[in-house]
């Protein structure tokens, strides 16, 4: 096999998978045993051990398994080359199918029905239809923007927020530190696809979560994370729900994963937890364009989907 070699270094999930796609390629060494081994050129991980990237002298690219690349920054001897992330439409598809299960389960008062079920109630709440609802998405990138674009087809009203001007035809859309309070007054269900960055770490908090809008055919509000775990405050979000700030909370991602046994989050019952799994990496659809960019590298192309270092992203 010809090209660099390449370090597959994977925490918190078994990589066979990977590495056996990756091997009808090219070579695959797996964490540990890449130390310093010059041959290696690109690595393909997701939460790398700190420093076994710092420690191959001839690294030339870092793949993120992940649309996120937060579990490569804290890498604190991380090396200065270039970070590539996933940008793909089978994640994408993956991610906008659970914002759009999450938004239609909270509209369509899930929570409330299969409550009333075991109890043999017959009774039906008030129900909004979907353009009476807006739904404002925090992080307004690759998956916000899918996301929205299928929210709308199914009637609701959108608002997007991001770090930048990005419009959206159709799309109320807000940017920076003074775009959010407008933004949050006016979301009846806030869905978070932020990244994590130094400039989103626990950015929903309690007094975030007091912003929505309460004045809707609801009652109240509805948080959706699938964002990262380490921009909610997982205490405020349940303190949240019992002064009745927010009625319901879908949440994929938390402080700490997976959920210790021991969080008010598991048996609170206006929760539904998922387990990090609202977009997987699905290594058949993720492998091809990884080689196919390490190909067009080393024939001096330029890369596709590099993070930005300086925002973090
Ligand atoms: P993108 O980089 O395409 O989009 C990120 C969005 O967040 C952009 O709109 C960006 O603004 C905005 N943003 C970033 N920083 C700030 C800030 N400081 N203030 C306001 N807005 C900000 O990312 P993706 O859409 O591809 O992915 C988003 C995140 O989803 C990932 O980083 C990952 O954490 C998470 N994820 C979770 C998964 C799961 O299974 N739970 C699966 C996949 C991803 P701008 O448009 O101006 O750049
Ligand atoms: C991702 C994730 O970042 O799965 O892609 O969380």
């Amino acid at each position: 096999m010809t090209g660099g070699r390449i370090l597959l270094s994977v925490q918190g999930f078994n990589p066979q998978r990977w590495h056996e796609l990756l091997s009808q390629s090219r070579t695959v060494v797996l964490q540990p045993d890449g130390s310093r081994d010059p041959s290696i050129e690109y690595a393909v991980v997701w939460k790398p051990r700190p420093g076994v990237l710092a420690a191959l002298p001839n690294l030339k690219i870092i793949f993120s398994i992940g649309a996120g690349v937060d579990h490569i920054f804290s890498d604190p001897e991380l090396p200065d080359v270039p970070i590539v992330r996933v940008v793909a439409d089978n994640l994408t598809q993956y991610m906008t199918e659970y914002v759009v299960w999450r938004v239609l389960d909270h509209h369509r008062q899930g929570l409330t029905y299969r409550s009333q079920q075991p109890r043999h109630v017959w009774h039906e709440p008030p129900q909004p239809a979907a353009d009476a609802i807006r739904v404002g998405i925090l992080g307004f990138g690759t998956l916000g923007r899918a996301a929205a674009k299928a929210l709308r087809a199914v009637g609701f009203k959108i608002s997007g927020w991001g770090r930048t001007a990005r419009p959206m035809p159709g799309v109320e859309t807000y940017h920076g530190r003074d775009g959010l309070d407008p933004f949050l007054h006016s979301a009846d269900i806030l869905v978070c696809l932020l990244p994590l960055t130094p400039a989103t770490r626990g950015i929903i908090d309690y007094d975030l979560l007091g912003k929505l809008n309460r004045d809707n055919a609801f009652g109240g509000a509805f948080l959706i994370n699938a964002g990262r775990g380490q921009l909610q405050k997982d205490a405020d979000i349940v303190r949240a729900l019992d002064d009745g700030l927010i009625k319901e909370a879908s949440l994929d991602v938390f402080e700490t994963e997976p959920l210790p046994a021991t969080s008010p989050l598991w048996s609170h019952p206006k929760v539904f937890v998922t387990p990090h799994a609202a977009a997987t990496s699905n290594p058949a659809h993720l492998v091809p364009p990884m080689l196919a960019q390490m190909d067009a590298f080393e024939r001096g192309d330029e890369l596709q989907n590099v993070v930005d270092r300086e925002a973090g992203y």
